[in-house]
């Protein structure tokens, strides 16, 4: 092949969000829309970084990936990378794809520098849905936003970019090393099997030892895991038509199956349910007509690593969290004496925690949850842990009498560490604009905290006192590179905090998210329902916010 470059003018909007640059179908096949940002990356990562390369591509096998890998296959060719390795049929989660630039060597003792990954996570797909890319670095992990913002930066004056001439469509539908003469030499594409190296570490960090007895006993045995305990499990480019969020409202087959249906039909529900997002780093956990709150998700996990996960055996380094997730995992971490921090929201800033040993087990209450095995958050892994943590605590309890269940171990884990009440509201595709207005005016509310505290007294008299309120900030203790406006926080006297965030991941308008959390240590109040719980708190919904 020779390599041809091309004449191109900006695109707008291409700014990478939370996790990647995700927008419509028909956006992306826009001639040159995919081509702009690409070849903005390569410059970004400088031609010392590019030039000699291995890249991993792949996603989550959403509508219009197969184009987009032998797109970016060409440009990466005609950019002097050296060798591209694709998972079969371009099919990487993206935990996987963290393990493979981690752990994979490659036939001629390759190690992979980053990887370009397909995905818009969670939502939808399909010729009229959500197409997403996103950079990850040589530690696994997502690009740092000193990359992103270079990125972003170069979308807006990029004039040209380079793609191989001559070069066919690879097949990425079979395995094996297929190599090409480019003007700088050779030029390899490597298909391989998408499971191998991330079931390795999986084997690794929870299912050797006594562990894998129990996982058979509640896999196979509790759960009956034959093909019928699998939802949903064949890829698809549209994910069947579903939203693919592994939540209460999008994961309804799991669970009405749990018996957490609106209408429960269900005799007997299973003892474990799990559920992951489009590209398998989400995932949501489910006890017998029971859920488990990702934000109390973490903290269980975190509380029980070191006795449940031989992985963790040695210690935890330290545990991390998003800003937004509740402070259930700061009581663990208090009580276990373990470092702490609280980050923005999105993993890309619990990478550079891990890199410096500084971080063992991290969360968000979006459903994400991992560990430093890799540098993404991580389903699988999260279900392999609680599967752990579930043999853990009957393994005094193998012959088969009541199983300490999952809703047993969270409210065990609330009586020690008191009970963090929590819940999300998203306010979707609101006007852009509008969307601002309403931070500012958020921001700007900061300013007088007894204006604050007499409108919500206005609203409702038995909400305790806001003391505090922030924009907030976080300063990397690993770079020093600081990060502003993640978020305004509204902090009550009795430790209850509200915080409004703009959505980074949608591809059209905006979307506000509100998270509400109340603090309960009386173990008399630990058992309330959620949302009565935090009802007071509620008063936002009388609010008029003005959003439509
Ligand atoms: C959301 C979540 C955030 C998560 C991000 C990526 O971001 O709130 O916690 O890290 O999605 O997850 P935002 O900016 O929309 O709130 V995924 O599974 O889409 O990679
Ligand atoms: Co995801």
């Amino acid at each position: 092949f020779k390599v041809s470059r091309v004449e191109t003018t900006p695109f707008d909007g291409q700014k990478p969000g939370t996790s990647g640059l995700r927008k419509k179908v028909k956006v992306f096949k826009q001639p040159h829309y995919l081509e702009n940002f690409v070849q903005s990356t390569f410059n970004a990562l400088g031609a010392d970084k590019v030039r000699g390369a291995t890249l991993v591509v792949s996603g989550d096998g959403r509508y219009y990936s197969k184009d987009a890998i032998q797109i970016i296959i060409k440009m990466a060719a005609a950019n002097g990378v050296r060798r591209i390795w694709v998972g079969q049929n371009g099919l990487l989660s993206t935990p996987a794809v963290s393990a493979v630039i981690r752990e994979r060597v490659g036939a001629d003792g390759s190690k992979a520098n980053g990887a370009f990954i397909l995905t818009a996570s969670h939502n939808p797909g399909g010729p009229h849905e959500d197409f997403g890319i996103k950079y990850n670095m040589e530690n696994g992990g997502p690009a740092p936003e000193g990359i992103t913002d270079k990125i972003y930066s170069n979308t807006t004056t990029i004039k040209e970019y380079l793609i191989a001439e001559g070069l066919p469509d690879v097949d990425i539908s079979t395995t094996g090393i297929t190599s090409f003469a480019g003007p700088e030499g050779q030029f390899d594409v490597d298909v391989f099997d998408s499971a191998n190296d991330y079931v390795k570490l999986m084997n690794y960090d929870a299912l050797h030892g006594v562990a894998g007895a129990y996982a058979k006993r509640i896999f196979v045995e509790e759960l009956g895991a034959q093909e019928s305990s699998l939802l949903n499990c064949v890829p698809k480019e549209d994910f069947g038509g579903g939203h693919p969020d592994p939540n209460l409202t999008y994961a309804k087959e799991l669970v009405a199956r749990m018996g957490l249906g609106k209408t429960d039909t269900e005799q007997d529900p299973p003892e474990f349910g799990a559920a992951a997002d489009g590209d398998a780093d989400r995932n949501m956990i489910l006890g017998k007509r029971f859920f488990v709150t990702p934000s109390d998700s973490v903290a269980i996990i975190a509380a029980n690593a070191v006795q449940a996960i031989p992985y963790f055996s040695g210690g935890l380094k330290g545990v991390a969290r998003s800003m937004p997730t509740s402070a259930a995992l700061d009581v663990v971490a208090k009580n276990l004496n373990l470092k702490f921090f609280e980050v923005p929201t999105g993993w890309k800033f619990f990478g550079n925690l891990m890199d410096a040993g500084m971080c063992s087990v991290c969360g968000e209450e979006s459903f994400g949850t991992g560990s430093d095995h890799i540098r993404e958050k991580d389903g699988i892994w999260a279900v392999l842990a609680w599967l752990s943590i579930l043999a853990y605590k009957n393994k005094d309890n193998l012959g088969g009498e009541k199983l300490v269940s999952v809703e047993d171990i969270v409210r065990q884990h609330w009586s020690t560490y008191g009970r963090h009440y929590y819940t999300r509201y998203d306010y979707e595709n609101v006007d852009a604009g509008k969307a601002k207005e309403l931070m500012a005016y958020l921001v700007k509310l900061q300013s007088s905290l007894p204006e604050v505290n007499n409108i919500i007294k206005g609203i409702r008299s038995d909400v305790s006192k806001v003391v505090n309120a922030d924009e907030f900030e976080y300063k990397d203790p690993v770079d020093g590179s600081i990060s502003k406006h993640q978020g305004i926080r509204y902090l009550f006297e009795d430790g209850s905090r509200l915080v409004f965030r703009l959505s980074g991941t949608g591809s059209e308008g905006a979307t506000i998210r509100l998270y509400i959390e109340q603090y309960e240590q009386d173990p008399s109040k630990i058992g309330r329902e959620s949302q009565e719980a935090l009802a007071p708190l509620k008063f936002m919904e009388v609010m008029d916010l003005d959003m439509d």
